[in-house]
């Protein structure tokens, strides 16, 4: 950034002047006459004014310098609010709320008024957001791909404590941030026939509808660096059709229209389960074929020869959702550019890479091979070649490994062979994949697979969201923490200071009195700030075994219920999070927790000891609030099945202490902030395979008197009276089929959880504890994993600071 340009973000009057100038001339309204989103817009604007020239200035120096690029390619970009991030990172917020308050209006509202970009379900497309962050604070130059979907990840209410889904319509207020980009338009084909004429295939699809480009840039820490997002908007090819129209068929005449836009509706809402549907890989192709567009036009700009292309471009595939990448480059490269086979092969693998998010089988992966000919029938022709040369590796290695395989696309592997590099996301996953999922193309090409263990943006996840925490680290060890995260190193020592314990513990009183408030207002209960505040917030998914949460909770009312003199450590459980609309197990378990809720809070005997909350519709900025106010992080996955978490970390970074299991990123969790500092039990990921052969559910809930009563309870119809049998089908799948294991771990999370008590009975014990999570939590900035992805994947330097 410019010296003016600084001057200029400081000078409160010029920000001022900015909003006032917007209010009028943009949003067309007086003071008197604005309301909170007319503010909203006025600021969004004079901020967004403000990111404009580091933004051009970045992009001079990618263009001037031609160093390589990173292209992260993401079905989802779950970005949560812009404003009070931009705010942020260019330094305004004193500005802002001052600006604000000489009008009479509070910065905070103004903020919150923002609705969430929620374009992603969960941790793959949070951590997407993250990655873009870190990418611009480090000053590498990159571009984020994706969809603008008309409608993010659904609403969630409770009717009846069951899970009702609404269209979100994030769009239908004015979005501020992004810049429509007419004139970039790319033809997208889908169906159709390919013909061989003089050894060329010509592929004549049967559709095309044009993504249009819309562009946000992405500003890093105090705007040093800015890269851009550019996401895809589908519209018809054709302006529109005025012969139906004219005989008064308006329905047809708009027919092309609706079918294009279908495109990029809606984010599919289902966070690991494959579902198969055409339209999916519609989304799938329309914005991977859109991106490689762009970035080869691009490309070919500065540079005649495609072999430099690997040298040149970094394409990181987030998970199998843009793999139909490999055939699609393989495709250009062939088909419009003169390429033979193998050297399209060559460029095409020397540019790709691929990171895996799960192992779990139903997340997978896999189109009919029918849908794949149908949609892109060229694209099924290379995967074939792609595959022949695979097996062939495959052969000489003495391995089997086949993309198409009974009548299916394998993406994961088609992604894994077109890939230079591909990657898991903790120690532990990275593991797995080349033991089990991945064992075969690992004995292939032993060199591929890489960890790039996860990581959040301490930006967003400590300096946005904690203001107390963040005055007292500045305070204390200065701000350079904010982009060199292990400088929390320094506070470890200050947790045997008295003094230090006491303000970090007074600030994350503070943080537990603002969520007593807003549970409040909100759901018009009433909780004790001096309670332990439990959390677990993320995807209901049975493996993350929200329901083992819930049967320890019941199971601790019942010990309350028989004992409420004894000396219990008050207790709040705050629940979060949506279900797929069409997972039913999982949307049964959320309606058990909220019938667990109200028959919990309901009871004199237990009064403030144990209160359980489930605020709905969870997404990025309600995280925001409950991390900061949290004392216990649960993270209780089946060991094994989680391939990293992200909430995890942005727990132990904002002083909260972890009960969890062996799994994801906890184990590193458990490496950093130390065995002492950290709640784990149950089984490990080998135990919990060992314990397959001949489970037996009752057996374990035999065995266990405490989880027996809960089941008993639940059978009986103790948590829904008017109607016994609701809760049954929750029970009969625990029974038949307890594939994640909660009866066999549930004694030792009891016990665990026990041991909680005591240890936040020991205030000073605690206290202890939650500065070291925070003092050891500095490895888990995505920055680091950035800077990990920068140098052993993609091989690309900082242009930051560097001479223009
Ligand atoms: C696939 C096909 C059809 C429809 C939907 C999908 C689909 C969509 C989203 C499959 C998976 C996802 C998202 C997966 C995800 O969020 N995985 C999480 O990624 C995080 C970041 O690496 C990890 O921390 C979590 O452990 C992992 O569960």
């Amino acid at each position: 950034m410019t010296e003016k340009n600084m001057r200029d973000f400081n000078d409160t009057g010029s920000l001022a002047g900015a909003i006032d100038f917007h209010l009028a001339n943009t949003v067309g309204k007086t003071p008197d006459a604005a309301s909170t989103t007319d503010w909203r817009l006025a600021l969004s604007r004079a901020v967004r004014d403000k990111l404009i020239d580091p933004w051009f200035e970045a992009t001079r120096r990618t263009y001037a310098q031609d160093n390589k690029r990173v292209y992260y390619l993401s079905m989802e970009f779950l970005l949560g609010r812009i404003l009070q991030d931009a705010v942020n990172n260019l330094g305004l917020e004193d500005a802002a709320r001052s600006a604000l308050a000489s009008h009479g209006v509070d910065f905070a509202d103004v903020v919150c008024d923002e609705p969430d970009a929620a374009l992603g379900n969960g941790g793959l497309g949070r951590l997407a957001a993250c990655f873009l962050d870190s990418l611009s604070c480090l000053g590498i130059p990159a571009y984020g791909y994706g969809i603008r979907y008309a409608h993010g990840l659904f609403q969630q209410s409770f009717e009846d404590g069951r899970q009702v889904e609404m269209a979100e319509g994030w769009l239908r207020q004015q979005h501020n941030w992004e810049f429509e980009r007419a004139e970039c338009l790319y033809d997208i084909g889908f169906g159709g026939e390919v013909n061989e004429t003089g050894g060329n295939a010509i592929w004549t699809p049967t559709d095309v509808v044009s993504a249009q480009a819309y562009d946000t840039p992405v500003p890093g820490w105090r705007a040093g660096w800015t890269n851009t997002l550019r996401l895809w908007s589908a519209k018809p090819k054709k302006i529109f059709d005025l012969e139906p129209f004219n005989r008064g068929e308006y329905m047809e005449a708009a027919a092309p229209e609706v079918l294009a836009e279908t495109i990029s509706r809606v984010l599919y809402p289902d966070d690991s389960t494959e579902i198969g549907k055409a339209l999916r890989l519609k989304q799938e192709y329309f914005f991977t074929a859109a991106s490689l567009q762009d970035l080869l036009r691009r490309f070919l700009t500065h540079n005649g020869d495609l072999r430099a292309l690997p040298s040149k471009v970094a394409i990181q595939m987030n998970d199998t959702h843009p793999a139909i990448a490999g055939p699609e480059l393989i495709r250009l490269l062939i088909d419009t550019h003169g390429f033979d086979f193998d050297d399209a092969f060559g460029i095409a693998q020397g540019t790709l890479n691929y990171t895996n998010h799960t192992l779990l089988p139903e997340a997978l992966e896999a189109w009919d091979t029918r849908l794949m000919a149908d949609t892109l029938p060229r694209h099924m022709q290379l995967i074939e070649r792609i595959d022949a040369r695979l097996s062939k590796d495959a052969a000489a290695a003495k391995a089997t490994a086949r993309i198409v395989e009974d009548n299916k696309v394998n993406m994961g592997t088609l992604a894994f062979a077109c890939a230079n590099r591909v990657n898991g996301v903790s120690a532990l996953h990275t593991d797995l994949m080349k033991q089990t999922v991945f064992s075969d193309l690992h004995q292939v090409y032993p060199e591929r697979i890489l960890n790039q263990t996860n990581g959040v943006t301490p930006r967003r996840w400590l300096h946005g969201c904690n203001r107390g925490l963040r005055d007292l680290l500045n305070e204390t060890i200065g701000t350079d923490w904010v982009c060199d995260l292990e400088q929390l190193e320094k506070i470890a020592p200050l947790a045997d200071d008295a003094d230090f314990r006491a303000r970090f513990m007074q600030v994350k009183q503070d943080n537990k009195q603002m969520l007593t408030s807003w549970v409040k207002d909100r759901m018009g209960i009433e909780i004790s700030p001096d309670a332990m505040f439990d959390v677990q917030i993320k995807r209901i998914h049975e493996y993350k075994r929200q329901l083992m949460n819930a049967l320890e909770t019941a199971a601790l009312a019942n010990a309350i219920r028989r004992d409420p003199d004894a000396d219990w450590t008050p207790r709040v459980k705050i629940f979060g999070g949506k279900a797929a609309p069409a997972y039913l197990d999982a949307k049964n378990i959320i309606r058990l927790i909220n019938d667990i809720a109200v028959s919990i809070n309901s009871d004199p005997v237990i009064g403030d000891r144990l209160k359980v909350l489930y605020p709905p519709n969870y997404n990025v900025s309600m995280a925001e609030i409950l991390i900061p106010a949290t004392d216990l992080s649960e993270q209780i996955s089946t060991a094994g099945k989680e391939a990293s978490g992200t909430g995890n970390m942005k727990f132990a970074l904002n002083g909260a202490v972890t009960v969890g299991t062996l799994d994801g990123a906890n184990v590193e969790i458990r490496d950093h902030v130390g065995d002492d500092n950290i709640y784990i039990f149950g089984m490990t990921a080998e135990e919990v395979e060992a314990a397959r052969a001949g489970y037996d559910t009752q057996a374990y809930i035999d065995q266990s008197p405490i989880l027996k009563e809960v089941i008993d309870q639940i059978r009986e119809g103790v948590y829904s009276p008017g109607e016994p049998t609701r809760h049954w089908p929750v029970l009969e799948k625990l029974l038949r089929d307890d594939y994640f294991m909660v009866a066999a771990d549930f004694d030792a999370y009891w016990a665990a959880q026990r041991q909680v008590d005591k240890g936040f009975a020991d205030k000073d014990a605690w206290a202890r504890m939650a500065v070291l999570n925070t003092a050891h939590s500095g490895w888990f900035s995505s920055d680091r994993t950035i800077q990990g992805y920068a140098d052993a994947i993609w091989g690309v330097a900082s242009l930051a600071g560097e001479s223009k």
